[in-house]
């Protein structure tokens, strides 16, 4: 065990699924713990989760054991106290293809509905850490929710985005027909979700569903960048920032005003609120310490 670093050790010890150290600080998934997935830690402090869709036969659909990793890998970086945040991507081909129609193909509502299937994938926007999706290739279906659960998206000049749900006799059922209105508007939600049609990633940039477009090759490294300045700052402060935004998308504007008051009070109850604003006074760079 001398070989695991501190997080990556007691990792271990509290999930079945944990990463294992292999050299450096550089986080790799284990063959046999994640099976659909690579995890790692990247950037130059290793402070940024990396979390890479793994199932390229089938366009990194995503089926039920693939988002249970997901998941896991999320609340592995949430427990790790050098992960600032976390991003997550597929291939350039694809970031996901959407749920996986061949597992679905049989079910019976009474099994969905009785068994809640799939409910736990809405646990991806619960994570406390920024969650920022890079998307390459195809995000259809439940591959564009994935993204929209997740805090910012960029895209890769050739990313494709679609709720082509319709076209299966179904309709999205993870947040799509929420979060892509609440993205992009009523009239091309409606558009997309009747359908099936896809945007493309300037089409996206423009209507709001991505805050920025990059060059395929260089699409993950922005990403890591945009995680590595996420986590400079302090990582408590930015937990609440992500809460406060959120709310957003679920209170009245008075509200929501209140609640960002209330948040934005509690920083003064940190020792990093009292660092940062001391820092600018005394003309240095603030060292936070999440606390
Ligand atoms: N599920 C399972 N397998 C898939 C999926 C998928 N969603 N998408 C692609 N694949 C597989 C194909 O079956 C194929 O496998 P095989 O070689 O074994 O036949 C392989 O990936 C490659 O696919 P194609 O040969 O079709 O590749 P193309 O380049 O010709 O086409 C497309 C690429 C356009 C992406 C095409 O594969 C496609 O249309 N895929 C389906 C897209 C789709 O309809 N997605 C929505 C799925 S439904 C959904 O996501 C609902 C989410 C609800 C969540 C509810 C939570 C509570």
């Amino acid at each position: 065990m001398a070989f695991l670093c501190r997080s990556a050790a007691s990792l271990l010890k509290s999930s079945r699924a944990a990463p294992v150290l292999l050299s450096g600080s550089r986080l790799y998934s284990s063959g046999g713990q994640y099976e659909y997935i690579l995890v790692e830690k990247r950037g130059e402090k290793s402070n940024v989760g990396f979390i890479q869709l793994n199932r390229p036969k089938a366009l990194n659909a995503l089926c039920d054991g693939l988002m249970r990793e997901v998941i896991q890998a999320l609340e592995v970086f949430d427990a790790d106290a050098d992960v600032g945040a976390v991003v997550i991507t597929g291939s350039e081909r694809a970031f996901a293809a959407g749920a996986d129609i061949k597992e679905m193909q049989n079910k019976t509502f009474q099994e969905c509905y009785t068994t809640k299937f799939l409910a736990h994938w809405c646990k991806v926007a619960d994570a406390r850490k920024p969650v920022i999706a890079a998307v390459n290739g195809f995000a259809l279906g439940g591959g564009c929710e994935l993204a929209m659960m997740c805090d910012i998206i960029y895209a890769g000049e050739k990313a494709q985005f679609g709720q082509p749900e319709i076209l299966l006799g179904t309709i999205p059922g993870a947040g799509g027909t929420q979060r892509l209105t609440r993205a992009v508007g009523k009239s091309l939600a409606m558009e997309m979700v009747l359908t099936g049609d896809r945007i493309n990633a300037q089409e996206a940039k423009q209507s709001g569903l991505v805050s920025k477009v990059y060059p395929v090759d260089q699409l993950v490294s922005e990403a890591i960048i945009c995680g590595e300045k996420i986590s400079a700052n302090s990582k408590l402060v930015s937990a609440m920032a992500k809460e406060a935004v959120n709310a957003a998308f679920e209170l009245s504007l008075a509200e929501g005003n209140r609640f960002e008051k209330r948040l934005f009070n509690a920083t003064f109850a940190t020792a990093d609120r009292k660092e940062g604003m001391t820092a600018f006074v005394e003309k240095r760079k603030a060292s936070f310490q999440d606390s």
